[in-house]
């Protein structure tokens, strides 16, 4: 059986290919499969044991669509696909992830230089040879040389954004606690701390059978090369390179084996030496004092032995954590628990929204929350903006909704585009007939370190405007964050009392928990939202939670764990 993402999955990487097949991402199929891909997604019911008349009744499932969602039903494989991907393996692949290069200019430096991978790729750029070619010339080329530069992506610098990582080692962790023995399978490293990007995936086991384990792991579909098989340890590279280390331990031993997986390095490395102060041996067999175990089987357990308060993953990057925890204590840090609401929250009234007004508000039921703001694209935005008229209708059905539901408050509101200059959508007036606004930058987004600060900073002037959406625009790994003087934009809301947004979307995580963490420090508000265009993305609350704690956010200054009254007049406050 296929579930809806293994198809969605097939179908986005299909569309990925043939663009770069077809030399081109407008072509008539690569539209077809994004069409149908926004189809799949919008489709209410279950869409495995379909038949092919009931796949093609779905909204943009063509002919040729609904054969390959067919076949993998049937085979757990698609030939097209398997073909796409031997002509265009990986590292190829992951050149389109460069700003500049799109698929026929790829196809080009294939044929032209031979350029396979990153490397060849960087190789070419310091031998001068991308300019000879036509179309591009020695500003492209530069363009290009930084594009590698910032984003990382060559040799062992090489990091995955944590988006295309988490859903795998989760999986992974889950059919690993399936084998005989496992009493657990954890996720451990940097995806536990919740870091943006992830070097490789280590999963530590405990289990009463380590012998099971390796074997079992090493049969698992995601197994492309073995790296090491041994008593304790088993690593393999997947398909698109990434590694994953298994470590297998005793359950008595998780703890300290956690800690230590865990880390981070700096982390563990405090950690020691305050094990070593107190005359003990901390690794990750346990904390010793001499041969005596003092502790092991919990991570609390070890944290208590050393004399300090547990340091939540999040927090675990030698940035002051262990001194913190161990005096004057960790601050009261927010929790999923104190969020009351979602601010930042689109219907299919937006372009790009995939569930309708009253499914949003279901969903937002569901997930226990007090209120929502919907914040559907102001006008500016292409395509997926709306007019006066229209916002206006679309409040009607809001305060209509709003009265058939008394257990939550549905506020009517928009997310406003900052423009080139810091100009918004409406005329001032009109912004004002909103409840809630949350203003983000969706464009320009190559201007100057001083433009983009000052284009804020007007933004933010206006009186309609309660909060700054994912503050640089950046998707992790694709699209570098736009350059700003982040001192002066926090100094600014501080004045202003608008609040940073902690976007949760997984590809974004924006702000930056450096900037979260910053913020906390000069008395900027945060508000954590999930940017949700689907009844699916509510999930991203946990994200953005998470990775405002790795912002050491702390729960009085997170403007969505008010209550909806306090929130609604610092929405007051401001306009007056
Ligand atoms: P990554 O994979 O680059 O995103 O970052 P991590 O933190 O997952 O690092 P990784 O995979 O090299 O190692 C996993 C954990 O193992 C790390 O967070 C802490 C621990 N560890 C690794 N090497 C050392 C070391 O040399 N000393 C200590 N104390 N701990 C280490
Ligand atoms: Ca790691
Ligand atoms: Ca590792
Ligand atoms: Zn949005």
């Amino acid at each position: 059986m296929t579930t809806r993402s293994d198809q969605i999955r097939m179908l986005v990487e299909l569309a990925r290919l043939t663009a770069l097949d077809e030399g081109s991402p407008q072509a008539f199929k690569v539209r077809a499969y994004e069409n149908a891909v926004a189809g799949i997604e919008g489709h209410p019911g279950e869409l495995s044991g379909l038949t092919k008349a009931e796949l093609i009744e779905i909204k943009g499932v063509g002919n040729s669509t609904a054969d390959k969602i067919l076949e993998l039903e049937a085979t757990g494989k698609v030939t097209k696909l398997e073909t796409l991907r031997e002509m265009y393996p990986p590292a190829f692949v992951a050149l389109t992830k460069i700003p500049g290069l799109g698929p026929k200019t790829l196809k080009m430096l294939r044929s032209e230089l031979g350029i396979e991978d990153i490397e060849s790729l960087k190789d070419a750029v310091d031998a001068e040879q991308l300019r000879e070619l036509p179309g591009l010339g020695e500003k492209s080329e530069q363009k290009i040389a930084k594009a590698i530069d910032r984003l990382g992506l060559h040799g062992k610098d090489r990091r995955t954004p944590l988006v295309e990582v988490l859903g795998f080692a989760n999986s992974l962790a889950q059919r690993i606690a399936e084998i005989e023995g496992v009493v657990e399978a954890v996720p451990c490293g940097s995806i536990r701390r919740f870091s943006e990007t992830i070097g490789d995936v280590d999963i530590v086991v405990a289990t009463t059978n380590p012998g099971l384990v390796g074997e079992a792991v090493l049969a698992f579909p995601e197994v492309t090369e073995v790296v090491g098989a041994g008593e304790t340890k088993t690593s393999f590279l997947t398909r698109v390179g990434l590694q994953v280390d298994i470590r297998t331990v005793r359950p008595d031993q998780l703890g300290s084996a956690l800690l230590y997986f865990t880390g981070s390095k700096a982390h563990n490395i405090a950690l020691r030496q305050k094990a070593i102060d107190r005359g003990l041996l901390l690794s990750e067999y346990g904390l010793f004092k001499d041969e005596e175990v003092l502790a092991s089987e919990t991570e609390d357990e070890i944290y208590e032995a050393l004399g300090m308060q547990a340091v939540p993953p999040m927090l675990r990057e030698g940035s002051g954590e262990v001194e913190a925890a161990s005096d004057e204590g960790l601050p009261n840090l927010i929790e999923r628990s104190d969020i009351k609401g979602d601010l930042h929250y689109h219907s299919d009234r937006s372009g790009d929204g995939r569930s309708s007004l009253a499914e949003m508000v279901e969903a937002a039921i569901g997930a226990g929350w007090e209120y929502v703001a919907f914040t559907d694209h102001g006008e500016d935005l292409a395509i997926n903006g709306s007019t006066p008229d229209q916002m206006l209708a679309h409040r009607n059905q809001i305060r209509d909704l709003d009265s058939r539901y008394p257990e939550i408050s549905l506020l009517f509101g928009c997310e406003l585009n900052i423009g080139r200059d810091g100009e918004l959508d409406y005329d001032p007036d009109f912004r004002l007939e909103f409840d809630y606004c949350v203003a983000s930058i969706h464009s320009h987004f190559d201007l100057s370190s001083d433009q983009q600060t000052t284009r804020i900073l007007a933004a933010l002037q206006d009186p309609a405007v309660n909060a700054i959406g994912h503050l640089t625009g950046r998707y992790v790994g694709r699209r570098p964050g736009v350059e700003l003087d982040v001192g002066v934009v926090l100094e600014a809301l501080a004045l202003t009392g608008v609040a940073l947004e902690i976007n949760g979307a997984l590809d974004r995580l924006d702000a930056t928990s450096e900037v979260a963490r910053q913020a906390m420090s000069v008395g900027v508000d945060v508000v954590i939202d999930t940017d949700s265009h689907h009844t699916r993305d509510l999930v991203r609350m946990d994200y953005g939670v998470r990775y405002a704690q790795r912002g050491w956010v702390t729960a009085n200054r997170v403007l969505n764990a008010r209550p909806v009254d306090q929130l609604l007049a610092g929405v007051a406050a401001r306009r007056s």
